[in-house]
């Protein structure tokens, strides 16, 4: 892409901020603009953790556990192992540097300071120099609809493992919220070359960040094309419960799937080789190209290709 190229990336937690690397990577440094799901947020322990954000950061710091998708690498667990001694609560493991970022956001937020600043406080500590943004500055936390009843995020993702059957999503407080001040200025940017809708799940993600009103206008009024990537491969989901939600909420688990999930959103959608067939049936321009991100040039090629096809959308 050419010098002075702006690119947005909607990113929920792990398989977006993949995307999101080699997004970074493959531009120059301050022309990546990742806006973040906030609908994980919650406050736990007194502290605000707000796990998609971190990962992006981590990520593209280059200090996230890659293994683990969340979290950081080389992390001490003295806090978690001594909360345990008290017999306290440790379904929700913080890391000892991890928790100083919790902490800290907190002290922030208590002391009046936006979402948005404090992320752009961690961001300048961190040393990344993409922007990187929260979908909203208010909660807006996701319920989980189940055949258990309604579960906050977390308590369905990580204390159920997701076992409870999905019935729907709920964004709570969507209709009083509003975009970050960063992102509406991102999205009207007359230089900006695309919006790519990272391969995260589309109903715990990036959902989310289409339901802060606003959003849907702003990306239909963008100046680039708006391309999603498909986190299903083959008729499978590469990470976490995008198929399990999928078969429950009664859909194919398909990469077609997901581009009629974002319909009249997308310009421009991406689907791995397995899924060549798919992709000539869709009425939405797409690109085959290796979607699994393995390794760190896996997701720089698969960058380069979504800018390159980006370019031919014009
Ligand atoms: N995910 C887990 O499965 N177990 C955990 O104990 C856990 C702790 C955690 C702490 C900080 C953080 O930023 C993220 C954390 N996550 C954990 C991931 C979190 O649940 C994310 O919301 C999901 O990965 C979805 O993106």
């Amino acid at each position: 892409m050419s010098g002075g190229a702006r690119v947005v990336a909607l990113s929920g937690g792990i398989g977006g901020a993949k995307l999101a690397l080699g997004l970074y990577r493959a531009l120059p440094p301050d022309a990546l603009t990742v806006v973040c799901n906030t609908g994980d947020d919650f406050v736990h322990l007194g502290l605000h953790v707000s796990p998609d954000v971190d990962t992006v950061l981590y990520t593209l710091a280059a200090i996230a556990n890659r293994a683990q998708g969340w979290g950081r690498e080389g992390e001490t667990w003295s806090f978690m192992q001594a909360l345990e001694r008290l017999g306290g609560e440790t379904w929700f493991r913080l890391g000892d540097g991890d928790l100083a970022v919790h902490v800290e956001r907190t002290r922030r937020l208590a002391a009046g300071e936006s979402l948005s600043a404090v992320t752009e406080t961690l961001r300048r500590a961190l040393g990344v120099r993409a922007t990187v943004l929260p979908m909203c500055d208010t909660p807006l936390p996701t319920i989980v609809h189940t055949a258990d009843g309604r579960l906050p995020f977390q308590e369905y993702f990580v204390k159920l493992r997701c076992t409870p059957a999905v019935t729907g999503f709920e964004y709570r407080g969507a209709a009083d919220a509003v975009p970050a001040p960063g992102v509406t200025h991102a999205l009207v940017d007359a230089g900006l070359e695309a919006v790519v809708i990272c391969p995260s799940n589309p109903f715990i993600s990036v959902d989310p960040i289409l339901a802060v009103p606003g959003m849907r206008n702003a990306l239909a009024a963008c100046a680039g094309p708006v391309i999603a990537v498909s986190p299903v491969i083959g008729g499978r989901a590469v990470k976490g419960p995008t198929g399990k939600m999928m078969g429950e909420l009664g859909l194919e688990v398909s990469a077609a799937a997901v581009a009629t999930h974002y319909g009249d959103l997308l310009d421009g959608f991406v689907v791995d080789p397995a899924d060549a067939a798919l992709a000539d049936a869709l009425d939405v321009p797409c690109l085959v190209t290796p979607t699994l991100m393995r390794d760190d040039a896996d997701k720089v090629a698969l960058a380069e290709a979504v800018l390159a096809f980006a370019r031919g959308l014009d």
